[in-house]
Formats: C-alpha cells, structure tokens, sequence
C-alpha cells in the first residue's frame, strides 16, 4: 500500500518577491516587545531570539539597536562561576545560549566585552570521556551539543582546549547507514541533526568522513512538489529545513542537487504581508526563528540583496572572514 504524500499546495496569489521593508517592522518590533505575553513565555530562550533577530536583521544590512544595551545584557547573562552564558537574567548557563552570545559579540565585533576565559573554560568542562558534549551541568548529550561547542570555541580562537580526535569520533558513532546524523548513536537521521553534525565537521576540519553522495541524496530527497523541504520522509515542508538542508548541501558541495527555483518560490510563499516575517508554511504564523532561517537560506540561493552567509556559522560571511575562520567545504 502506497502512501499519502504529506506536503502543501501554494495559493495563486503568494508573494514572489523579498518584503524587506515589512520584515524590518517585524523583526525591528520583536526586539522592543519587553512585557508582552510572547515575550514573557520565550525569556527561556531569550538570547537566541536576540541571535535570530540581529542575524536576520544584518543579512538585510540594518541594524537598528543600541549595541551596548545588548552587550550589557549578555554580560549580565554570563555565570561568574562556571563561565557559561544563559539566556536571560536568572536562567542557568547552557551551551546552545553561549553560543547564542557569542555569535551575537562577534557580529558586534565586541568579543571582549565578556570573560572569554570563562567561556572556554565551560564549554571544556562539558566534554564527556567518549568525546561527546552535555547541553548544561544536568548532562543531556546531543549532537547538538558537539556543533554548540566547536563553533564556539571556534569564533573565539579556543578549539585546542577540547580533544578534537574524540568529539569526532563521538560524532562518527551517530551516522546512520542512510548517510545521515541523529543526535546521538543509533538515533534517527534528522535534517536538523545533520546540519548539526556536517556543520561540526566542516569546522574542524573532517567532513572527508561523511559518505558525500549517500547523505547528499537523503537531503535532494527532502524536497516535496511544493518546493518546500522536509527534515525527514513523510514529514511536512517547513521553511526552516530550507536552511538545514541548504546549507548541509552547500557544504558538501551538492547545493545544485535541489530545484532552486522551486525552493525560492516556496521560501517566498511563507512570508506575511501584512506584519512581516517569515512562516514554518504558507499562511501560518511568522516567527523570527523561521524569519532568520527564510532570509539565510535565500542567501544560500544566490538572492544578490541578501548578505552572503556563511553556512557553517549561520552568520554573515563578512564577518566570519573579519575572524579569519575558514571552514571546509567539499567540491
Ligand atoms: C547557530 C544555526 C545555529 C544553530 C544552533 C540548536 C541548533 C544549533 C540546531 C538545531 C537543529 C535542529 C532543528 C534540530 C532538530 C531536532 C529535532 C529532532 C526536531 C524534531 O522536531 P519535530 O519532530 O519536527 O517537531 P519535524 O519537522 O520533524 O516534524
Ligand atoms: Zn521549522
């Protein structure tokens, strides 16, 4: 018995171009929302809503916050004890937020502003004998964790304090016979995950480990009649895995594997033209996670009044180029 094919249909009247001006109302409005109701329910993870906003923000050239209010509140976030960094005042430190920070500092240029040392020193406390990373002190491991680490330590210069040999070996041990990564041995493969792993390995340096064209195809297979990308068969398209699996893809050098005009027509089909911003789908509500992944991926794409962004990173390639970091990218 076959099965049904999960996907959308778009509508006739989508938007075919990039609404920057709406998307700077959206995003530039998210920012100043302080006591509103989504603001309160998402002060778990604040300062990655920060990277989200400022990213997607710079990837369309503005820049309309007072930099040291934002400074200010990451170092105020940072834990004095363990170094760790959380993701608003009263939280507990936790790698996905470190990285959060630190991303942000660099697209500010104001690495210093915080206590590097701490930093290193906690994101080196996190590594497990088998090479593997925690999320926090309560000890979730998660592939995720291993990407979390190394580019951080990566933007600040500090990758030698962690045994690279293990945290490869870790993130080896998670490859499936499909050519994709889960988020720890024996998981499922994830769009999201591999992103992750591939990331991780194109920092350090090691990507010649993965099976290029079986993992390549699994993701060219992600993408359905609309256009759209899922993260994994019989799911549905959601503007986020555009990011995801682009850039995978663009790291392994098999970006010309998707059908780029249909992907461009669903990325643009999810954006709000009433209040901006970007949508998991067509007609769903925008959010500046989708916004930031939405924009980055049609940089993958080529969109010339988009900031090129580096697919390792998920930040603006002039930047990273200002660190000197230089990422593997197979041919
Ligand atoms: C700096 C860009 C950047 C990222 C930081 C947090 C992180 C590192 C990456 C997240 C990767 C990711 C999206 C992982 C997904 C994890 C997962 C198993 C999600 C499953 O979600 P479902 O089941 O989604 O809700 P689907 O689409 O599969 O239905
Ligand atoms: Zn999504």
């Amino acid at each position: 018995m076959g099965s049904i094919l999960k996907d959308v249909e778009l509508k006739e009247n989508i938007p075919t171009t990039v609404i920057f001006s709406k998307h700077i109302e959206f995003l530039t409005d998210y920012g100043q929302q302080k006591e509103s109701y989504e603001a309160v329910m998402t002060d778990y993870l604040r300062m990655s809503g920060m990277y989200w906003c400022l990213t997607a923000l710079e990837l369309i050239n503005t820049s309309p916050f007072p930099k040291n209010d934002i400074v200010e509140f990451i170092k105020s976030c940072q834990d004095t004890e363990s170094g760790g960094i959380s993701a608003s005042n009263d939280h507990d430190p936790h790698l996905l937020y470190t990285l959060s920070a630190v991303q942000i500092l660099c697209l500010y240029d104001s690495l210093d502003a915080i206590d590097l040392e701490g930093v290193t020193r906690y994101v080196a406390s996190l590594q497990n004998p088998d090479g593997s990373f925690a999320g926090d002190k309560w000890g979730e491991i998660d592939t995720r964790f291993s990407f979390c680490a190394v580019a951080t330590l990566s933007l600040i210069k500090k990758l030698d304090v962690i045994n690279i040999d293990k945290a490869v070996e870790f993130v080896k041990s998670c490859m499936n016979f499909d050519g994709g990564f889960g988020s720890r041995p024996q998981s499922e493969s994830h769009a999201g995950l591999i992103y992750c792993c591939v990331a991780f390995l194109s920092i350090t340096g090691k990507l010649d480990i993965v099976n290029q064209d079986n993992l390549a195809w699994w993701l060219c297979e992600r993408q359905l009649p609309s256009g759209g990308l899922n993260g994994r068969p019989e799911k549905l398209p959601d503007v986020c895995y555009s990011w995801w699996v682009l850039s995978s893809l663009a790291m392994l050098g098999r970006l010309h594997w998707i059908d780029r005009n249909a992907l461009k027509k669903y990325i643009l089909a999810c954006q709000d033209i009433e209040t901006g911003g970007f949508a998991d789908r067509p007609g769903d509500m925008p959010d500046p996670y989708h916004t930031l992944f939405g924009l980055a991926a049609l940089s993958l794409l080529g969109l010339e009044s988009i900031e090129k962004v580096n697919a390792a990173f998920c930040m603006p390639q002039s930047v990273i180029d200002k660190l000197q970091i230089h990422i593997q990218m197979l041919q």
